[in-house]
């Protein structure tokens, strides 16, 4: 897994510094991930009103992680960040079942406004 995740931010990034956004519903863990990344540990989280943001280095390429609060009243504004952003890890809390499909909208509206290579073109 390690070395697809290595080839995958080489082949972003090069050796330039990326922006990565991670999304996902409040309480999804996107939080968790970001201190676990940057610190390789897990910490204990508030809910995130805005973002935070950390620079992560794998072995010799960087880039900016972008945590964005996941809260309903706060979704529309991901969108202001996805210029200049390289990648988005976009974060589902499997077990929450009952909002399993508004996660799935929330993702599908991020494809429908962006422009990265896998996103769909209409
Ligand atoms: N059991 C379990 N709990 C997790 C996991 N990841 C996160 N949590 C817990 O879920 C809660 C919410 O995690 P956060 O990382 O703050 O969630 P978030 O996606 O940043 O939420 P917002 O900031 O509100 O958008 C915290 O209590 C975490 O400890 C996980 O993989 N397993
Ligand atoms: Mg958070």
């Amino acid at each position: 897994m390690g070395i697809i995740f290595a080839r995958l931010f080489s082949s972003l990034f090069g050796n330039k510094e990326g922006r990565i956004l991670v999304l996902g519903l409040d309480n999804a863990g996107k939080t968790t991930i970001l201190y676990r990344l940057q610190m390789g540990e897990v910490v204990s989280t508030i809910p995130t009103i805005g973002f935070n943001v950390e620079t992560v280095q794998y072995n010799n390429i960087k880039f900016q992680v972008w945590d964005l609060g996941g809260q309903t009243s706060i979704r529309p504004y991901w969108r202001c960040y996805f210029p200049n952003t390289q990648a988005i890890i976009y974060v589902s809390d499997s077990s929450d079942t009952d909002r399993l499909v508004v996660a799935k909208e929330e993702f599908h509206a991020i494809l429908e406004v962006t422009h990265f290579p896998w996103s769909r073109s209409s």
